[in-house]
C-alpha cells in the first residue's frame, strides 16, 4: 500500500482564506474564530504543504495603512523563511466591500473602476515582491442581476481594458508573473461575466496582451453549472492556458459548496487528476475548498489534509488504471488511440475523400465497448482489481 503523505514536491497549495474561512454564510455567524496568517503557515507546512496563496485582504486587511502593510507582510514572510512555504500565487480580493457591489473592473460608475484598477495594481506589485507566478483574478461581483442594468458587451470592454492594462504592467515592470482569469456562473451575482471556461478563453483570444493571460477553472464552478470540470481543464490544457488550478469538490447543480476534493463528483476528480497527471500540467495542484463550519480547528485541518490525501489516492488509482494491461486492451478494442490520427491523410485532397467507398452499415453494427473500459476505471477507482 502506498504511502499517502504529501510531500514538497507534490506541490500542493491552499489558500489562505480556505482554513482561512470562519464559517460564516448567508444564514449564518462565524462559529470559528480568526487564525493568525503565521499559523496558517506553520500548519500547512506540517502538513506537507508546498505553498500558502491569499487574496490581498485576506493578509493586509482593508484600509491598512503602508506601515501597517509592511509590518504585516513582513511577519508573514517570516513565517515563510521559517517553514520553507512559498507563495506561488496571489488574488485580488474585489468583491467583500461594498464599494464593489456593482463590481470592480465593469462596475458602471467609472470611479470604482478606477479605484478597482489601482488596488489590483498595488495588490500585483505585492505579488511580484512575495515571488508569485501566477496572479488570479476572479470576478465574482463583475455581473448582474438584472437585464437593463448592465451593457454586457460595454462591460467586456472594460474587462478587456482593466485586464490589459494589469498585463501590461507586469510587462512593463518585468515581472515574472502571469495572470489567470477564474470563471463561475453565478453566486455571489446572479449572472456573472465570463461564467465558464470556455467563456474565459474566448475572451482570452481578445486581448492585447492575451500571451500572458490564461485561467484558473475551479472544479465547483463548472460542475454548478452541470458542466464536466474534467473537459474544461482539457479544453484549457489544448489552449495552452491552464496557467493554475482550484481543486475542490461539488455535489452537483447547486450553490458553490467548496467541499474538500475528492467529495462531491469522485469519478470526475478521478479522470481530471489522470489528465493533470498525464496531460503536462506541471503547476501547483492549488486547493480552494471551506471546511465546512460544523468543524473546529482539528476538523480544519482534518479537512485540509483530506484534499492532499484524495489527490494522492487518485493518483496512484490513475497510474494503476493506465498500466493495466487489461485497460490498454480496452483503450484499443475503443479505438481511442485512433482519434489522435488526423481524418485526412498526410496531403490527401478532399476529392480522393468524396470518391472513398464506404461500407455504412458494416460501421454502424461496430460496438465501442465503452462501457468495459469505463467499469475498468471503475474498478480501479474503487481500489478492486
Ligand atoms: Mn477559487
Amino acid at each position: 500500500m502506498t504511502d499517502f503523505t504529501p510531500k514538497r514536491e507534490d506541490k500542493f497549495s491552499f489558500g489562505l482564506w480556505t482554513v482561512g474561512w470562519l464559517g460564516r454564510d448567508p444564514f449564518g455567524e462565524a462559529t470559528r474564530s480568526p487564525l493568525d496568517p503565521v499559523e496558517a503557515v506553520h500548519r500547512l507546512s506540517d502538513l506537507g504543504a508546498y505553498g500558502i496563496t491569499f487574496h490581498d485582504d485576506d493578509l493586509v486587511p482593508f484600509g491598512s495603512d503602508a506601515s501597517e502593510r509592511s509590518a504585516i507582510v513582513s511577519r508573514f514572510r517570516g513565517a515563510l523563511d521559517e517553514t520553507g512555504l512559498a507563495v506561488p500565487m496571489v488574488t485580488t480580493n474585489l468583491f467583500s466591500h461594498p464599494v464593489f457591489k456593482d463590481g470592480g473592473f465593469t462596475a458602471n460608475d467609472r470611479d470604482v473602476r478606477r479605484f478597482a484598477l489601482r488596488k489590483v495594481l498595488r495588490n500585483v506589485e505585492l505579488a511580484a515582491e512575495l515571488g508569485a507566478k501566477t496572479f488570479v483574478a476572479w470576478g465574482g461581483r463583475e455581473g448582474a442581476e438584472s437585464g437593463a442594468a448592465k451593457d454586457v458587451r460595454a462591460a467586456l470592454d472594460r474587462y478587456r481594458e482593466s485586464v490589459d492594462t494589469v498585463a501590461a504592467f507586469i510587462k512593463e515592470r518585468g515581472y515574472d508573473l502571469k495572470l489567470a482569469l477564474e470563471p463561475k456562473p453565478n453566486e455571489p451575482r446572479g449572472d456573472i461575466l465570463l461564467p465558464t471556461v470556455g467563456h474565459a478563453l474566448a475572451f482570452i483570444n481578445e486581448l492585447e496582451h492575451g500571451d500572458i493571460v490564461g485561467v484558473n477553472p475551479e472544479v465547483g464552478h463548472e460542475q454548478m453549472a452541470g458542466l464536466n470540470f474534467a473537459h474544461g481543464i482539457a479544453q484549457a490544457l489544448w489552449s495552452g492556458k491552464l496557467f493554475h488550478i482550484d481543486l475542490n469538490g461539488q455535489s452537483g447543480i447547486k450553490y458553490d459548496q467548496d467541499l474538500r476534493f475528492g467529495a462531491g463528483d469522485v469519478r470526475n476528480a478521478f479522470f481530471l487528476v489522470d489528465l493533470l497527471e498525464n496531460g503536462g500540467y506541471e503547476g501547483p495542484r492549488h486547493f480552494d475548498f471551506k471546511p465546512p463550519r460544523t468543524e473546529d480547528y482539528d476538523g480544519v485541518w482534518a479537512s485540509a489534509a483530506g484534499c492532499m490525501r484524495n489527490y494522492l489516492i487518485l493518483k496512484e488509482r490513475a497510474a494503476a488504471f493506465r498500466a493495466d494491461p487489461r485497460v490498454k486492451e480496452a483503450l484499443e478494442a475503443s479505438r481511442v488511440g485512433e482519434l489522435s490520427t488526423p481524418t485526412l491523410g498526410a496531403g490527401e485532397k478532399v476529392s480522393d475523400l468524396l470518391a472513398e467507398d464506404f461500407d455504412v452499415d458494416a460501421a454502424a453494427e461496430r460496438g465501442m465497448a465503452f462501457e468495459k473500459l469505463d467499469q475498468l476505471a471503475m474498478d480501479h477507482l474503487l481500489g478492486v482489481q
